[in-house]
C-alpha cells in the first residue's frame, strides 16, 4: 500500500509572532490528507476529491461496474472504499483506492472490482454509517407493504474478512434518508420533515425487530431535511434542507449547529431547537436545490455538500459561514446526481 500522508510542522503564528521552537506546546503534528469521497446515481463511480487545498482541488476516478451507489465511506485501515450499491442493492468494497489519491494530478482514472460483498437484501440504499466493524446502511423502500404508513429499514452488516454479514434489520415508523453515529448512538434524519431522531445504544439492538426512537424533536428552519453530519473535534452538527424535492436549483441550504451535544440535550423529546441556536446558509447563489448529503472539516470550518439537482448534480464547498445567509460556494464541481460525500482526514 502506498502512503499518502504528508505531515508538516505547524509554527506558532499567534500575536504576530512567527517562531518555531521546540516547545512542546508548540509542536502540533498537523492533518494534512484530506480526500472528499463521492458516489453518485448517474455512473456510479467513486470519485475522490484531494481537497487539501479547496484551492486547488484535484480528482480521482474510481471506474465501478455498479451504475447507480448512495452512501459512501473509507476504511483507511483497509485501504478499501465502500459504497452502497443501488445497482446490486448490495454494500461493496473496492481495494487499492490509496493508488489514486496518492498523485495529485488531475483526473486520474483506474477500473475497481468489488473484492469486499455480501448479500443483497436491500431496495433502496440511501445512507451508510460505519462504527467499528459494523456497517449500517438506510433503505428508503416502503418496508411494511403499505405506502400510506411512513416506514423504513436499517440494515446492519458486520465486515468480516471479503465478506459483509447481515446480522439483523431494524424497521423505523418514519421514513430515512442520512444517519450517523456519535459514539454508539445512530442519528437519522426524518424523510419528509424537519425533524432529527436518534437511537440510543444502536448497535445493542441485536434482533431483527422494529423500534422506535430514543428521542425525535423537530429542527426549525428547515422544510425537508436530508443529509446530515456531526464533527465530534469541535461538537458541530449540520443538517441538510432540500426544501421542495421538486425545486431541484435554489431552495436548498443547510443549518450549522454548534455545541451540538447541550443543545441537542436541552431540546426534550417532541420539542423545537429554535433556529436562533443555529446558522443557516441558503438562498440562490449556493447552487443548493437539493442538497442530499454533507460532509464537513472542523479544521477549517469547511462544508461540503453533495448536491443532487442544481445544474444536474454538483459537489460543493463553503467556508466562512459564521453569519450564514446567501453564501457562494467556495469550492463548485460538476458531478451529475451527485448523492454521498464522506470526508477523510489524516
Ligand atoms: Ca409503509
Ligand atoms: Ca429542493
Ligand atoms: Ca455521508
Amino acid at each position: 500500500m502506498k502512503t499518502i500522508k504528508i505531515f508538516t510542522l505547524v509554527c506558532a503564528t499567534a500575536l504576530g509572532l512567527t517562531s518555531c521552537s521546540d516547545n512542546e506546546n508548540n509542536i502540533t503534528a498537523q492533518v494534512q490528507t484530506k480526500l472528499l469521497f463521492t458516489s453518485n446515481n448517474s455512473d456510479g463511480n467513486v470519485n475522490i476529491y484531494n481537497v487539501n487545498n479547496t484551492k486547488a482541488v484535484t480528482k480521482s476516478t474510481l471506474t465501478t461496474t455498479t451504475s447507480a451507489a448512495d452512501g459512501i465511506y473509507y476504511n483507511s485501515e483497509e485501504d478499501l472504499v465502500i459504497q452502497a450499491s443501488r445497482t446490486t442493492f448490495g454494500i461493496e468494497g473496492y481495494a487499492g483506492a490509496s493508488l489514486v489519491p496518492s498523485d495529485v494530478s488531475a483526473n486520474v482514472s483506474a477500473s475497481v472490482t468489488a473484492s469486499v460483498v455480501g448479500s443483497l437484501d436491500m431496495k433502496s440504499p440511501r445512507e451508510l454509517a460505519v462504527n467499528g466493524n459494523f456497517y449500517v446502511v438506510a433503505d428508503n423502500a416502503d418496508a411494511d407493504g403499505n405506502t400510506e404508513t411512513k416506514d423504513g429499514k436499517l440494515f446492519i452488516y458486520t465486515k468480516s474478512g471479503n465478506q459483509f454479514n447481515l446480522r439483523n434489520t431494524i424497521t423505523t415508523n418514519f421514513k430515512l434518508w442520512g444517519i450517523t453515529f456519535i459514539g454508539n448512538d445512530l442519528y437519522a434524519i426524518v424523510d419528509t420533515t424537519n425533524e432529527l431522531a436518534v437511537f440510543s445504544n444502536f448497535l445493542n439492538n441485536k434482533s431483527t425487530t422494529s423500534l422506535s426512537a430514543t428521542k425525535q424533536i423537530a429542527v426549525e428552519g428547515i422544510v425537508r431535511t436530508h443529509g446530515l453530519t456531526y464533527d465530534m473535534d469541535t461538537d458541530t452538527m449540520i443538517l441538510t434542507d432540500i426544501g421542495e424535492a421538486s425545486n431541484g436549483q435554489d431552495d436548498g441550504g443547510f443549518q450549522v449547529i454548534e455545541n451540538f451535544t447541550s443543545k441537542f440535550s436541552a431540546t426534550t423529546n417532541g420539542n423545537i431547537l429554535a433556529l436562533t441556536e443555529q446558522t443557516r446558509v441558503a438562498g440562490s447563489n449556493t447552487l443548493m436545490g437539493n442538497p442530499v448529503d454533507v460532509a464537513y472539516d472542523g479544521d477549517t470550518k469547511t462544508v461540503f455538500i453533495a448536491e443532487a439537482g442544481n445544474g444536474g448534480g454538483r459537489i460543493l464547498a463553503f467556508n466562512n459561514f459564521t453569519n450564514g445567509g446567501n453564501l457562494t460556494p467556495i469550492y463548485n464541481a460538476s458531478l451529475t446526481a451527485a448523492s454521498a460525500v464522506y470526508l477523510y482526514k489524516n
